[in-house]
């Protein structure tokens, strides 16, 4: 072991002469081996750990090369995290207003969120389950990402020119999902795959009723990139049996334009166990394979752009009858209780795993074409042609108890969460993969235990075209011993591992505790392909409408409070250290539109604004510009200040907002 130690030390002293570091001769060099082994010695670190601190550590000012983004889970929001390293860099605000950001406490994220409304009711949380970066040509291209809201059956667009939410879309026909919010390979689509099936606008139906009236209801959300909005008018849905459709992927390559979700409860369990029936857990798995559905989406949208879909609560619907007679919709059986859907990279399989089966179920794009033309298809009970499992699998790999979710690396590899082993399986791709890897074809390679419970597993770049390699990360569900108590409810625990060795190498690096939701997925894009803003690029700056708005005031001198009957208007300029104005007195009951704009240039130089007793507060980045409007419906004295310690007189940064009454 102590041998081990000194020729890591030895690997470091290297490595520091040439980064360019000190030379061996230097006194802190010599000295910092004798240390470094001193440091690893009293803190009880193994060679391994050694290795794996090297691997994540980040300089102070170094950034990293990796940014992941990850669900928040029931906080509604999105984690931005750095990799390696595992450093939380923002908590993006999406279904839930949040503070920090300004965000739903009076500004410009009031519209966003506003747009979440469920029948015409605010919900301020989420429960997000899968972010997805926008993409170009199956590529991640660091414009934007979408995540759903899987209790309400919502979507959210976030452009990553900000970092900030622009837009939170209601699906008008269905109360929850799952399976979004993944895109197709050139971002034409995003796709909310639908999970628990109800009637069609979830209008009251008795269970009894459940095989003619319930439904699944996949949305097939159109996203005009340029205007950085999804397009609900042109966007449409397909009717489905009430299966439990689940999760979902987009084809690409030879498969573009074919989409694919696994289900589960093909068996319509209802549920009831207080009556004396089967519980869901045992209902829905009484069957050996449920269906993967088969969606030819680019057929799907001829149909729609044809006008053959039925507007239901606004939104064009192409109903199953249409779907089938159309070719749009097949099946495939799936073994036992799937979940997890994944296309490789190059898109000719989809590997789906089985909860209570030990393989993982590879299907053959080219199979599924040919068995479709041949035809001769069998029926399920909805009139859906049933391809055989003998006609499209291509293999399947016994992996180990619980395969979920199934990442790709660029070397022909796989990697499967085992929820019930606690373990990342990895195993290798075959046919065109096999060139890749020493191993021969589909097969398991290397078992990793985590800890503990996985569920998602995401690796970088992974769902593109082009995988990276490098690192995957295991989302686990519980953590239980890893970390300090803090009570019953535990974080989860991100952890990193390394995949950079071929075989049986791989190795936890890092553990990240989540303390603040659940999250389930996470996707992983090159630092560098992001291309944010450094500050907004212009003063007066509308981040919700991404242009300047027209009416900021950005001189000092035009600043001020107009008034028109009971209308006042405060045109309000902010910049280091004061506001201007720095009084505002209104009448009880008067209308107020109160402009803020920000007039720094300086990177980092942001203002908050609270204003006491009205429950407003805003962020106020470089250049921004935010409106607010209100009644002055309490009387009294009251300040705004602001809550960026922005200068050394950051507490003088304040104003009062006198209301006579
Ligand atoms: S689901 Cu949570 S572990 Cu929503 Cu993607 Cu599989
Ligand atoms: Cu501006 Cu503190």
């Amino acid at each position: 072991m102590k041998l081990k130690i000194v020729s890591i030390i030895v690997v470091l002293t290297t490595l520091l002469a040439a980064c360019g570091g000190p030379s061996t001769s230097a006194p802190v060099a010599s000295g910092l081996p004798v240390d470094a082994a001193a440091i690893a010695k009293d803190r009880g670190l193994t060679p391994d750990d050694v290795a794996a601190a090297l691997k994540t550590y980040m300089p102070s000012g170094k950034t990293d090369p990796y940014i992941m983004f990850a669900s928040g889970g029931q906080s509604g929001q999105v984690l931005v995290i750095a990799m390696p390293s595992m450093r939380i860099l923002k908590v993006i605000g999406v279904f839930t207003p949040e503070p920090w950001q300004g965000y739903g406490f009076g500004g410009s994220g009031n519209k966003v969120l506003e747009g979440g409304k469920v029948n015409g009711k605010e919900v301020l949380w989420g429960d997000t389950h899968h972010p997805n970066l926008s993409e170009t040509k199956g590529d991640y291209d660091g414009e934007f990402l979408f995540i759903n809201d899987k209790a309400n059956a919502r979507v959210a667009v976030i452009d990553l020119r900000d970092f900030s939410t622009k837009q939170i879309i209601k699906n008008p026909n269905a109360i929850n999902d799952h399976g979004g919010a993944f895109v197709t390979p050139n971002t034409e689509y995003v796709i909310e795959g639908p999970q628990y099936a109800a009637p069609i606008g979830w209008e009251y139906a008795p269970l009894d009723q459940y095989k003619e009236k319930y439904r699944g209801l996949i949305t097939f959300w159109k996203f005009d990139r340029l205007k950085g909005r999804i397009d609900p008018d042109q966007s449409f849905q397909i009717e489905l049996p009430p299966y439990w459709q689940d999760l979902c992927d987009a084809g690409k390559g030879p498969s573009d334009g074919w989409f694919f979700c696994n289900s589960f409860n093909t068996e319509l369990a209802t549920g009831g166990i207080e009556l004396g029936n089967p519980p869901f857990e045992a209902g829905t798995t009484k069957n050996d394979t449920d269906y993967l559905h088969i969606f030819n989406w680019k057929k799907a949208e001829e149909i729609f752009k044809a006008g053959k879909g039925k507007k239901i609560n606004g939104m064009a619907v192409i109903d199953l009858e249409t779907a089938i007679k159309e070719n749009i919709l097949y099946f495939a059986p799936e073994p036992k209780s799937p979940h997890g859907s994944d296309v490789t990279p190059g898109g000719e399989f989809i590997v789906v795993g089985g909860k209570l089966d030990p393989h993982v179920t590879i299907y053959s794009f080219e199979k599924i074409q040919a068995a479709i033309k041949a035809g001769n298809l069998n029926k399920d009970a909805y009139g859906v042609p049933v391809i055989p499992l003998d006609k499209v699998m291509e293999a399947q790999v016994e992996l180990g108890l619980g395969p979920l979710h199934t990442v790709f690396d660029d070397k022909g590899y796989a990697y499967t969460s085992l929820f019930l082993d606690s373990a990342v399986a990895r195993w290798s791709l075959g046919g065109p993969y096999e060139k890749k890897h020493p191993e021969p074809g589909w097969k398991l390679v290397q078992k990793l235990p985590v800890q503990y419970n996985i569920g998602h597993i995401t690796a970088a770049e992974g769902d593109t075209a082009s995988p990276d390699g490098q690192f995957v990360v295991a989302l686990n569900k519980w953590s239980i011993d890893r970390f300090a108590n803090v009570g019953p409810l535990l974080p989860q625990n991100f952890q990193l591992v390394d995949i950079n060795n071929t075989g049986d190498k791989m190795k936890v690096l890092y553990d990240m505790p989540i303390g603040m939701a659940e999250p389930h997925y996470a996707q992983i894009i090159k630092a560098d392909k992001l291309k944010p803003f450094e500050v907004y690029p212009k003063v007066g700056w509308d981040a919700e409408k991404m242009a300047v708005d027209p009416n900021a005031v950005t001189d000092p001198k035009l600043a001020g409070v107009k008034r028109d009957g009971k209308n006042v208007t405060v045109n309000m300029v902010v910049v280091r250290s004061h506001f201007t104005p720095e009084r505002v007195e209104v009448q009880k009951g008067d209308h107020v539109v109160w402009r803020l704009t920000s007039i720094e240039q300086q990177r980092d130089a942001t203002h908050g604004f609270a204003l006491s007793g009205y429950n407003i507060n805003l962020s106020i980045e470089p250049g921004k510009t935010e409106v607010i409007e209100f009644d002055a419906n309490q009387a009294g004295t009251f300040t705004y200040y602001c809550t960026e310690f922005c200068s050394a007189l950051h507490l003088e940064m304040i104003g009062y907002f006198l209301v006579k009454p």
